[in-house]
């Protein structure tokens, strides 16, 4: 059997805080008919607020110059942390695949990414793990996580997410005792009108070769400045997985309980029954689409970070010094991440063409040439 993920964050230090509150603490949190622990709620509001801290950060890095562009998910977090603590997390295919999309810093903090893998894409530094400082920033890479290089061009991580869980299904029927490993795949609304979100739903269901595939779309109703409602006639988006045979449910992702439970039931059946479900998570969009936008703080969309804060503030699981307290300690790892990456280099102009292009047995017009360019 595969590794679980790592055990949740430590928590400790919130719960110890927490003893202080007068208020007796509850056993769950609760929304509408589900709930989640009391433990388990706080590891996520945690995760939240750390991605919170990180991606505010990151937009003033563009606003200063000291990065050159930003886009995130500010607004995604209740989703995206219930995601990245639910991955089965490993190398190879026992474990989940993920092919993600430029707006989950939240699942992969969530996992156990330290901040400053983050920040060094943003500012583009030579110790950029992901794409040594080549890439836009959440174009996350770890190989010995199974997160396959994120791209800028959308929607064809839903091409590709077929092809891991081909490789995973094979792999469960030689190695039953390895056969829970997914792909996980993730994209926005807009995107979801390319030919790439139909290739998935088509090849993860041929007749006899079904495919665990979690495809997840973020709906957070708009591509760029392209408002849903113009271009979709058909909604929930979900339904879109009617045709197809394949399971399918809308959640409102801004809510940790309701995420929490959509993403398990969805992990638990593509893991079991080794065909693809289709979950879309209703969220929002805090700062616009990108930095070219501007960034500005959208105040009319519902905050899932505040809204859960004052849900734990009511039930008597947190007191407000304690998330003062946890807020000051994400912010401060936050800069702390960004102060250490600015010391550290950008690629140079002869890092160009560093691992552009692999060695190769057929390649004899330039023996030795690994650069693609005749005499350099
Ligand atoms: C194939 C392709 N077409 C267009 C673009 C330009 N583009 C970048 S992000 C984006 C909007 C995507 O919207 P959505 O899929 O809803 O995701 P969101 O950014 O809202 O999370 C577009 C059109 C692109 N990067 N790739």
């Amino acid at each position: 059997m595969p590794e679980m993920s790592g055990e949740p964050p430590d928590i400790e230090e919130a719960l110890l805080r927490r003893a202080g509150t007068r208020t007796a603490a509850p056993a769950a949190i609760r929304s509408n008919r589900e709930a989640i622990s009391v433990e388990l709620a706080l590891t996520v509001f945690r995760q939240m607020l750390r991605t919170r801290a990180l991606e505010e950060r990151s937009i003033k890095m563009s606003k200063s110059g000291e990065a050159y562009f930003w886009i995130g998910g500010p607004g995604e977090e209740a989703f995206n942390v219930c995601l990245g603590l639910q991955v089965h997390k490993g190398r190879g295919p026992a474990f989940d695949y993920l092919h993600l999309h430029y707006r989950n810093a939240g699942v992969m903090l969530a996992m156990g990414m330290p901040m400053i893998d983050h920040t060094r894409q943003l500012a583009m530094r030579w110790t950029d793990r992901h794409s040594r400082g080549r890439n836009f920033v959440g174009h996350y890479a770890i190989p010995e996580w199974n997160v396959v290089p994120v791209s800028s061009v959308i929607e064809i991580q839903y091409a590709m997410a077929p092809g891991t869980a081909l490789v995973q299904k094979r792999h469960g029927l030689k190695n039953p005792a390895e056969a829970e490993g997914i792909s996980i795949v993730v994209g926005g609304d807009a995107g979801t009108a390319e030919g790439d979100f139909e290739t998935c739903l088509n090849w993860s269901t041929r007749p006899g070769q079904e495919l665990p595939v979690l495809m997840v779309v973020t709906n957070n109703r708009f591509g760029i400045s392209t408002d849903m409602d113009t271009v979709h006639a058909h909604r929930p988006i979900a339904d879109r997985a009617d045709p197809y045979g394949v399971r399918h449910e809308t959640i409102d992702g801004n809510d940790p309980v309701a995420a929490w439970h959509g993403i398990q039931r969805a992990m638990r059946y593509v893991r079991r029954e080794r065909k693809p479900f289709l979950l879309e998570a209703t969220v929002s969009r805090l700062h616009g689409h990108s930095s070219s936008s501007g960034a500005q703080r959208n105040w009319t969309e519902t905050d899932t970070l505040a809204a859960f804060e004052q849900k734990l503030i009511d039930a008597g699981a947190i007191d407000t010094a304690s998330v003062r307290a946890l807020r000051d300690e994400a912010k401060k790892e936050a800069d702390d991440a960004v102060v250490q990456t600015m010391t550290e280099p950008q690629p140079t102009r002869e890092d160009v063409y560093t691992f552009t292009y692999a060695e190769s047995e057929v390649d004899a017009v330039y023996p030795k040439d690994f650069t693609g360019l005749p005499g350099n």
